[in-house]
């Protein structure tokens, strides 16, 4: 057994005194971003998913650094937000306080003791006005680039939360919308918000640029984004106005027996007519969620009728739930035959379903009968009736909150100028005590006449300042940009240190965050190109998704009673073997099972190396078994950890060490040499500590991962003789440096070999070494 607790102390503190892990911006050459998630910090402190994502992603890191890359490894706090401010109210305390207790204990009592190679130098915490002032900087500049909008729009209200969501933050949970943060069931309100544009960039983001992306992250954003083509359509009605629709379906516009308006069409918004109108009040009242769930369809015939352009039909309109406003020009062409809500509606009301497409071919649609798609879209096109068009569910990111803690949205307006951005950054977030939230569609900062008068950037008469503060995805959509250029205050980041670190090589963190986290970066990044900033389109050069930890086969939850709480563990079994179990549970990207036992078992096996390890440090024999194994085992490790194979890294060590226990006489210095660099990235500490007894020099991270030698691990085979008490019997194709055990084994299950014993019982076995075994029976 060693000290653990007094070995992780002394080589934490010496790599946080000697600057170890604090890359030089400037001179790095060889230079690598490792980035992690950085996590709020939450009242709960550390979570053991944390200690899992970052524990893979450290042993990464430190394996790049051991192969000669001057790696970069910042840290911070995503302090801002509904998740700190909620948990603010609930201690009642001021969320600045809150903050302050709870990054410390994050960083120092957890995070630090945990002993990742992270560069504490330039920490970052959204909150400080240092960091926010550029989080505004940001806002004013997508404004000026034109892709910050305010628009009245249908916006998701969390009544608990008291604030606006974006589309993103809005979960679905057996079947009802929720939010994201507290899970009340959100309402859909019409109001005015600030908009950032991220649509202008749909079709962008479904293009990774050459970056490396998990089938599953990609997909969940190809999903939201969700991409349809197909045509726009120009029908009129008798009475001579238009109506524009999208369609999917072209083909299928001889089948067009209907047309159906969204209730919020303006077309239907100003129908009169008793039965309409109290329709459209009842429509008022319901959730998105509910009127796409209905199972029955609802709707009202109107007394309008459209002609179909392709073939002159006059056919009814009716108004109905089941058509959205905001998807499309919230108008279609209803197809019974062809789309299964129509059918559903059509049987309703009684109206004539009428087959147009038969086993893929277009048929009772006269000039149209066994045209092709694209065949129908340059018939469309050439007559005038409408075009191609690509249409996307992608919304634009709602980014006010009507909330106490986050960055003041630097707007100011004027009477007589409009809207227009504060040229003197930061406006900073005021204190106040009573910072709870209203519930009335405004900020508490609503309260604050001295702090909302103000004077016009543009004609310097009185103007008002914005209330809402910004989304907390908005703090994190760029924080990885700040990193290197913490020290410089007189811009978010400087030019040439960007271009040097970023795109972000490496970025590990979880799939939850595939549509919030991951697509706003995206999209803040493409922006920031558009308008000159930086050199790069896409944040990160890849991007890795890991699983999820669970506890005895149950998902980790407080009523449950079964929450790791890190720390805990970190206390009784030291840091290095938490991290080096938590890999070992399973594959990196897939999770696993937290047990206890299993926990013991790794620190066993940590006090088992550093026994060995003493034992061996006065042997210098020379043992072709350990070499043959050891080059092997690095082999392996390297390939292993390079594509966050930890789990079978760390197995690939372990088999090594029941080799080394066999020939503790043969393990020379250079043995225990490679064998402590081999483990440095799982289990920094213990590695370091060899290192020093070897008498090697600090830091052993500065050192090089070693080399193996291909001649060595070639596993050629040979041919085994067998014999029954001297006597040959038979011959099989065995790996070489095949054990004696392992010999006896492959020779009592060949058939020959139980002709020949006969019954009889092997009392003990000899090997002669890659030749042959000799199985003795009296
Ligand atoms: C005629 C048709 C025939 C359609 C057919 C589908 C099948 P995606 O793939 O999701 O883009 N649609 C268009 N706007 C809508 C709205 N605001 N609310 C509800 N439905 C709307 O779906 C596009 C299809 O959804 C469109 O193509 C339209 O119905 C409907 F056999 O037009 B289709
Ligand atoms: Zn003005």
């Amino acid at each position: 057994m060693y000290n653990f607790k007094e070995v992780e102390k002394k080589w934490s503190e010496r790599w946080e005194e000697e600057g170890t892990n604090s890359p030089s911006m400037d001179e790095a050459e060889n230079h690598y971003y490792n980035l992690m998630m950085f996590p709020y910090p939450s009242g709960e402190g550390l979570h053991v998913g944390h200690t899992y994502a970052f524990g893979g992603a450290d042993t990464f890191g430190r394996f790049k650094r051991l192969q000669g890359y001057d790696v970069f490894q910042p840290m911070g706090f995503d302090a801002f937000g509904i998740h700190s401010e909620n948990f603010a109210i609930k201690k009642g305390m001021h969320p600045e306080e809150l903050i302050e207790e709870t990054t410390s204990y994050f960083r120092d009592e957890q995070m630090r003791p945990y002993g990742g190679m992270w560069d504490w130098s330039r920490e970052v915490n959204t909150t400080d006005v240092d960091y926010y002032k550029w989080t505004q900087w940001l806002f004013v500049q997508l404004f000026k680039n034109g892709l910050v909008e305010r628009k009245e729009s249908s916006i998701n209200w969390c009544p608990s939360c008291k604030t606006v969501l974006s589309d993103e933050q809005v979960e679905s949970k057996d079947g009802v919308n929720v939010c994201e943060r507290c899970k009340s069931e959100v309402s859909k309100k019409t109001s005015e918000q600030w908009f950032f544009k991220i649509t202008e960039y749909s079709e962008e983001l479904l293009d990774y640029h050459g970056t490396e992306w998990p089938e599953t992250t990609a997909e969940m954003q190809k999903n939201w984004i969700g991409r349809s083509e197909g045509a726009r359509i120009n029908f009129e009605l008798t009475d001579g106005r238009e109506i524009e629709i999208f369609t999917t379906r072209p083909d299928t516009l001889f089948g067009a027996t209907f047309f159906v308006l969204a209730p919020e069409h303006p077309l239907a918004d100003e129908m009169e007519g008793s039965e309409i109108e109290e329709y459209l009040k009842k429509v008022d009242n319901k959730t998105e969620v509910e009127r796409k769930a209905a199972k029955e369809k609802t709707g009202v015939l109107t007394d309008l009728k459209i002609i179909n352009p392709v073939n002159g039909e006059e056919i009814p309109v009716y108004v109905a739930d089941y058509v959205m406003a905001d998807y499309g020009t919230g108008a279609i062409m209803a197809v019974p035959a062809h789309d299964e809500r129509d059918l559903e509606f059509a049987e309703k009301f009684g109206i004539e379903v009428r087959e147009v497409i038969k086993e893929g071919e277009i048929i009772n649609s006269g000039e149209w009968n066994g045209l092709s798609m694209d065949e129908v879209l340059d018939w469309i096109e050439d007559e005038g009736v409408g075009e191609r068009e690509v249409n996307y569910k992608l919304r634009d990111w709602c980014i006010s909150r009507q909330r106490y803690w986050g960055p003041p949205i630097p707007m100011i307006y004027c009477e007589e100028c409009g809207w227009n951005p504060e040229e003197d950054l930061p406006v900073e977030l005021p204190y106040i005590e009573d910072y709870q939230p209203k519930g009335e569609g405004k900020s508490p900062l609503a309260d604050l006449e001295d702090w909302i008068e103000t004077e016009c950037p543009q004609c310097g008469g009185e103007a008002e300042r914005e209330t809402d503060v910004s989304d907390t995805f908005l703090d994190s959509s760029w924080y990885f940009l700040r990193y290197p250029s913490t020290d410089i205050d007189d811009k978010p980041f400087d030019k040439e240190r960007t271009e040097k670190w970023l795109p972000v090589d490496s970025y590990i963190g979880g799939n939850e965050h595939a549509l919030l986290h991951l697509m706003y970066s995206r999209f803040i990044t493409m922006a920031l190109n558009d308008m000159g900033y930086i050199d790069f389109r896409e944040p990160f050069k890849r991007f890795y998704a890991h699983g999820l930890i669970i506890k005895d086969g149950n998902k980790m939850s407080k009523s449950r009673g079964n929450v790791v709480n890190p720390t805990e563990y970190m206390d009784e079994f030291g840091a290095d073997a938490l991290r080096m179990y938590l890999l070992f549970l399973g594959s990196y990207d897939q999770g696993g099972d937290f047990k206890d036992e299993g926990m013991q078992g790794m620190k066993r096996f940590l006090d088992k190396v550093y026994r060995l390890f003493k034992e061996s440090m006065d042997s210098c024999g020379d043992s072709e078994d350990l070499d043959r194994a050891l080059h092997k085992t690095i082999k392996k490790v390297g390939e292993d950890l390079g594509s966050m194979k930890f789990n079978t890294a760390i197995a690939s060590i372990m088999k090594l060490t029941n080799v080394w226990k066999h020939n503790i006489e043969e393990a020379d210095k250079s043995f225990l040499r490679s064998f402590a660099l081999i483990l440095a990235p799982l289990a920094p500490h213990l590695a370091e500590e060899m290192w020093s007894i070897l008498g090697e020099e600090f830091s052993i991270f500065d050192s090089e991962w070693p080399e193996y030698n291909e001649d060595l691990i070639k596993t050629d085979n040979f041919e085994l003789v067998i014999q029954i008490d001297g006597q040959v019997r038979d011959r099989v194709i065995v790996e070489r440096g095949i054990s004696e055990s392992e010999a006896e084994r492959v020779a009592l299950e060949r058939e020959n070999v139980q002709k020949h014993l006969n019954d009889r019982e092997v009392k003990r076995s000899i090997l002669v070494p890659n030749q042959l075994v000799n199985l003795v029976t009296e």
